[in-house]
């Protein structure tokens, strides 16, 4: 009998990942997807349009606001496996949106652990934890036993999902683990994730669609890894014989300024910096253009200056390794933008 998976938030960037993991391995996969006005599958398209894939892939409406449909779905799938990667995952917007945000990212998590109690208590059950739960870090690098200091509505949400699934563990023996999981990057990130937003705009200044990309925080370090690896350390996880919450991260950080420094040398162009502040701009050695402004809009009321992983007890456990590197993800998220850019009519820009 081949195994079943439910995955939550299946259209986004980790979401169809995992499904196309979960279905090399011969799964089942159920994803939950929202109804919007628009048909927003671009990143599972593939999976859906492919004979030999598409008996195994079944896509349900529903909605981490709404419990009963949670546990339709789950009525129906009957899954071995419930991956929740659904959320409001943006840090800088949760600050727009702290009520929605603690709505579907927090308690969004407990509708779904309930309802998995109550259908399939015998699902092994992934919550989508994150590096922002370490926030204003007290230790570094980070691991499991790293104390809490969230610094967004996004990450005060995501620590409550945390701690609900270790108290749905404690309390009803369920299989429930947190995958306290760094920051992961790919073609398919968000464009407003600031890796996306600057490997398109380098790919759109490149093709001589815009002159510069404006930028908040260039200081803030990130661990920045491979989404693809990633999802492999999520299913490692419950595949284990004891739940557990594991760390998931590369051990190396890089500044937001060396990011876009590390994308635009991508295609050639070598960024000098000057000005402090609000004033400081990143300018291209060879012939003094711009290329690089601060905005005000994209500094958010509290930040998290660093996070840096320590990813021991995943290696040692889960025999996890993350297989790309910072230039390798670089290089392909360049590349693939420069595709896209060339392929799309030059009135194509994505808005900031
Ligand atoms: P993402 O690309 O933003 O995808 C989020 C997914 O959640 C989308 O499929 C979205 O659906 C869905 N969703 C949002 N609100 C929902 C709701 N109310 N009901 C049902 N589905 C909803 O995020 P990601 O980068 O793949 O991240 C996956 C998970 O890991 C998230 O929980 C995120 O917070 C967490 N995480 C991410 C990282 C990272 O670096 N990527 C690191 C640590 C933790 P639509 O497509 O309809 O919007
Ligand atoms: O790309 P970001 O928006 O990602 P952030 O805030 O680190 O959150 C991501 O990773 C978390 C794991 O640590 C996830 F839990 C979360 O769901 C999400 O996937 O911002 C990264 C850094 C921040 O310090 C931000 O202030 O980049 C800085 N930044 C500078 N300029 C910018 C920009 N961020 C964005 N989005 N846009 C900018 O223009």
């Amino acid at each position: 009998m081949s195994k079943s998976a439910l995955v939550t938030g299946i259209t986004g960037q980790d979401g169809s990942y995992l499904a196309e993991l979960l279905l090399a391995k011969g799964y089942d996969v159920h994803g939950v997807v929202r109804r919007a006005s628009t048909f927003n599958r671009q990143r599972i398209d593939h999976l859906r349009d492919d004979p030999d894939l598409r008996s195994r892939f079944h896509l349900h409406y529903g909605d981490l606001a709404d419990s009963e449909s949670l546990t339709s779905v789950l009525q129906i799938a009957r899954p071995d496996e419930v991956y929740n990667l659904a959320a409001q995952s943006h840090v800088g917007i949760s600050f727009s949106m702290p009520t929605y945000t603690g709505e579907v990212t927090g308690l969004g998590s407990v509708r779904l652990l309930e309802a998995v109690r109550q259908i399939s208590p015998e699902a092994r059950f992934y919550q989508a934890s994150s590096s922002e739960l370490f926030g204003k870090v007290v230790e570094s690098p980070q691991s499991e036993t790293t104390p809490f200091h969230p610094r967004s509505p996004y990450a005060v949400a995501k620590v409550y999902a945390f701690w609900a699934t270790v108290n749905y563990r404690e309390a009803y023996e369920m299989f429930a683990v947190n995958g306290i999981l760094f920051n992961h990057e790919s073609p398919r990130r968000g464009e407003n994730f600031v890796t996306r937003k600057i490997s398109r705009a380098v790919a759109e200044i490149e093709c001589g669609r815009r002159d510069f990309v404006a930028l908040g925080n260039l200081e803030a370090r990130r661990d920045w890894g491979f989404a693809g690896d990633y999802v492999d350390a999520m299913w490692r996880m419950l595949q284990v014989d004891a739940a557990q919450d594991y760390v998931i991260g590369t051990g190396q950080s890089c500044s937001v300024g060396e990011f876009a420094e590390a994308a635009f040398r991508e295609v050639g162009r070598e960024i000098d910096w000057e000005g402090k502040g609000e004033n400081r701009v990143g300018r291209d050695r060879a012939n003094g253009d711009i290329l690089v402004r601060i905005d005000r809009r994209y500094f958010r009321p509290a930040e998290v200056d660093m996070l840096l992983a320590d990813p021991t007890k995943a290696r040692q456990e889960l025999d996890w390794q993350p297989k790309v590197d910072f230039a390798e993800l670089v290089r392909m998220m360049v590349a693939h933008d420069l595709a896209v850019v060339r392929r799309e009519g030059p009135e194509s820009v994505i808005p900031e």
